[in-house]
């Protein structure tokens, strides 16, 4: 199979756009698949790459494809750079490759490379720092804070497609209404600490009113509750905040059906008519690990 063959295969029908960006995507796909890098993709290599591409660290494999141009298995600040080169980040705001966080990476003089486990967790950590360095710019020259609407050109550029798009629309049109207009970076962090916690807020305010028997939780019965879940960690800010998402009707209390109000929970038409709340809860937990995938749409 060659690199066209390969390509059509991938696309099943879908046109390749003529950005160089989608055929960058594809040709990297290809130099993943192509083992031996002859250029041709024999059975073993597609049987191969298809494993991989199931695995629950694909994304992560495609990325670390992507990224190391050179293809010595290693990333190196160059290949790191260009990765940011790559990204809508560049434009709107600059990314300093010198930042603590890049440094505990890439060391002092920038001459440390990452291995592939090392290189995902570089990648978990990128969302946030973006973020944060995103933050910084802006508020760097109004006081320290920024508007709900500069936060929310932040969020756009700065998180991945798969994050904007996993984001109840509720909860982004409210960024005013629960942050107010002058955002600190304490709130821009307990917001985003929340918004990766969805489940975990989900979880507390269950056992919170299981424990009451009473479906309705006050702010004070949630935030004990939550902190007694293992290896959460919420704070009293973030429990204001998740307040201020979920309490629409401002009387101090919050309940499952307040929670699902703002994040539906997603189920099939089929699971719908049988009735399945397990089922419905269990993909809530399968789409909670799939947020910590790497959105590969994001990197290109
Ligand atoms: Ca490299
Ligand atoms: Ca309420």
């Amino acid at each position: 199979m060659t690199k066209e063959d390969f390509l059509r295969a991938v696309l099943e029908g879908e046109k390749l756009s003529d950005s160089p960006v989608d055929k960058e995507k594809y040709e990297a796909l290809f130099t993943l698949a192509d083992y031996n890098l002859d250029g041709k993709l024999a059975f073993d290599e597609y049987f191969l790459f298809e494993v991989l591409m199931t695995g629950p660290d694909a994304d992560y494999y495609i990325a670390f494809t992507l990224v190391d141009r050179d293809n010595d298995g290693r990333i190196s600040m160059a290949d790191f750079t260009r990765l940011l080169q790559m990204g809508a980040l560049v434009s709107k705001y600059p990314f300093n490759l010198e930042s603590d966080w890049a440094t505990s990476f890439f060391g002092r003089t920038a001459d440390a490379t990452l291995d592939f486990a090392e290189f995902t967790q570089l990648l978990k950590g990128f969302e946030g720092e973006k973020l944060s360095q995103a933050f910084s710019h802006v508020a760097s020259s109004q006081n320290g804070k920024i508007s709900a609407a500069q936060f929310d050109h932040i969020l756009t550029h700065t998180m991945s497609h798969r994050s904007i798009s996993e984001l109840p629309p509720l909860v982004r049109a409210n960024i005013k209404k629960v942050l107010g207009d002058e955002i600190s970076f304490a709130q821009l962090s307990a917001w985003t600490n929340v918004i990766h916690g969805l489940d975990r807020v989900r979880e507390a305010i269950i056992l919170a009113s299981d424990e009451k028997r009473h479906p309705q939780v006050t702010e004070k019965e949630f935030l004990r509750t939550a902190r007694r879940l293992p290896l959460a960690d919420f704070t009293p800010m973030e429990s204001a905040i998740v307040f201020k998402i979920f309490d629409a009707d401002n009387d101090g209390t919050i309940s499952l059906a307040d929670f699902e109000t703002v994040v539906p929970v997603k189920i099939s038409k089929s699971e719908k008519a049988a009735g399945k709340v397990e089922a419905q809860a269990n993909q809530t937990k399968s789409k909670s690990a799939a947020n910590h995938a790497v959105d590969v749409r994001s990197l290109v």
